[in-house]
């Protein structure tokens, strides 16, 4: 772990990057080849014409083999110039040379081990978020491919079906790695949600959303806690259209920007049935019409379109989040073009979830950062994040309530556990929301806000983190360790 760890900083300290919490000091890394801005200013995202383009598919990433039991796939991490804005291309970070990263389709009980070929110019982790895996292959910070090796991920899968991502978590260059592109998803299905009649193939339609920033020469701009990312994207592709047939469609939706939180609804009011959350379906369908996700977080999402005329369209829009409402209101828009037959169906009861357990043990976490400032400092329980120390010790075989607060008074928060998939038990003192009622990896916090949660500790020993997944605050210090034993 030293000799890792040394390398890292050596690899840290040619790039620019301090490797303290608070004092971290964001320079370009060596991959940004954004030219200089010597152009004109740059355009507003409103200057984009919205709905000009379809929103692409992901593609599905195939198996290379078999191994045994296991399916095996080669990833390779490599620069690529993504066709994002009308003119010139932008220089990406990608999984496989894809903005964002394909998808990889996985069943439970059945392994999957990828190979991660780093052929970029900075040291990468690949974390699988929301899946239980040994340490040795949860893209733990400290634990990097160096630039030109390759490294072998173990997931065993053993879990029930979730809609999980993978994204880099290199330490102190995850926030500007996921920002250029190493981000992708990674549905895992079993049996149970197999059985279910609902919208499948080409009814089943991943949507990765996030924000960003484009300067004047179409490149992506990177600066920390930027608060200037107003382009949305869908797919990598700003404000797209979608052609969809008049009937029910299975939206698995993604928040997979660094810090952006939205608020989806349809523009005309419509319904929106959230049938999953983060760690698969509830147990019931819940219709809303509202779906709330902060970074990191996904929705699993059913619309009838066979309310919409043949002919109509409806935009998605966002009602939250910082920015011109022309910029950031309207993320994408459905365009109705055709009749479908449509036998699939939402079941009243999707799943059932196991009680959870008596708890062995409870703990406080408080979540805060330092609100103005140039380069704040940001804490779990006052602490900077420092790797190697252990910030909780847990009992193998035990459940745990947390208690997480967030303490500041504007700044907004999230919560990720790594390894495990929790349940919350309450939020400012109340039940949870039926949407966030399932399983979940990762909680919104407003400010002032705590949340109580539960979680079993029965797969996996060793250290694992636990952090704010907007990942600027994690980058600044607000992440930290639990030992597992
Ligand atoms: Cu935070």
């Amino acid at each position: 772990m030293i000799t890792r760890r040394r390398a890292l900083s050596a690899t840290l300290a040619t790039t620019g990057v301090a490797l303290t919490g608070a004092g971290l000091t964001p320079l370009l890394a060596a991959h940004a080849r954004t030219p200089p801005a010597t152009g004109p200013a740059p355009a507003p995202a409103q200057a984009l014409d919205k709905f000009q383009r379809p929103m692409p598919l992901l593609p599905v990433k195939r198996p290379l083999g078999t191994n045994g039991k296991s399916d095996v796939y080669v990833m390779t991490m490599q620069p690529a110039r993504a066709q994002i804005l009308p003119g010139a291309p932008t220089d990406v970070l990608t999984y496989d040379g894809h903005f964002p990263g394909p998808v990889i389709k996985a069943r439970t009980n059945r392994p999957v081990v990828i190979r991660q070929r780093n052929r970029l110019t900075v040291p990468t982790a690949v974390h699988l978020h929301g899946a239980a895996v040994r340490p040795d292959s949860d893209g733990d910070p400290m634990d990097v491919i160096e630039p030109g090796e390759d490294r072998v991920y173990h997931y065993p899968n053993r879990q029930p079906h979730a809609p999980l991502w993978f994204h880099d978590h290199a330490h102190h260059l995850e926030a500007e790695n996921v920002y250029r592109g190493l981000s992708g998803c990674y549905l895992l299905t079993d049996a149970t949600e197999r059985s279910l009649p609902l919208p499948k193939g080409r009814y089943e339609v991943v949507i990765a959303l996030r924000d960003a920033r484009f300067d004047a020469q179409g490149q992506l701009a990177y600066a920390m806690g930027d608060r200037g990312r107003n382009t949305l994207l869908a797919n990598g592709v700003p404000y797209p259209y979608f052609q969809v047939a008049a009937r029910k469609y299975r939206l698995r939706l993604l928040n997979a920007s660094n810090q952006r939180r939205f608020e989806l609804r349809l523009a005309d009011g419509g319904p929106l049935v959230q049938i999953g959350s983060d760690g698969g379906l509830l147990t019931a369908p819940h219709t809303t019409d509202r779906i709330a996700l902060s970074a990191g977080e996904r929705a699993d999402v059913i619309v009838d379109f066979a309310r919409y005329p043949v002919g109509s369209s409806v935009v998605l829009t966002n009602t939250t989040g910082s920015g011109p409402a022309p910029d950031i209101g309207e993320v994408l828009r459905f365009d109705v073009v055709r009749t479908a037959a449509d036998p699939s169906e939402i079941p009243d009861r999707l799943r059932t979830l196991p009680p959870l357990p008596r708890p062995d043990a409870e703990r406080e976490v408080v979540l805060r950062m330092d609100e103005g400032g140039e380069h704040p400092g940001a804490y779990i329980d006052e602490k900077v994040y420092e790797p190697g120390r252990v910030d909780a010790r847990i009992k193998f075989n035990t459940s745990e309530i947390w208690t997480v607060t967030n303490a500041n008074a504007r700044a907004e928060h999230n919560f990720h556990l790594h390894l495990v998939q929790f349940r919350i038990l309450d939020r400012a003192g109340r039940p949870p929301e039926p949407g966030e009622s399932g399983l979940k990896d990762t909680v919104f916090l407003a400010p002032g806000e705590t949340v109580r949660l539960q979680a079993v500790f029965d797969t996996y020993r060793g250290h694992y983190l636990y952090h704010c997944h907007m990942f600027e605050h994690g980058v600044r210090g607000m992440m930290a360790t639990m030992h597992i034993r």
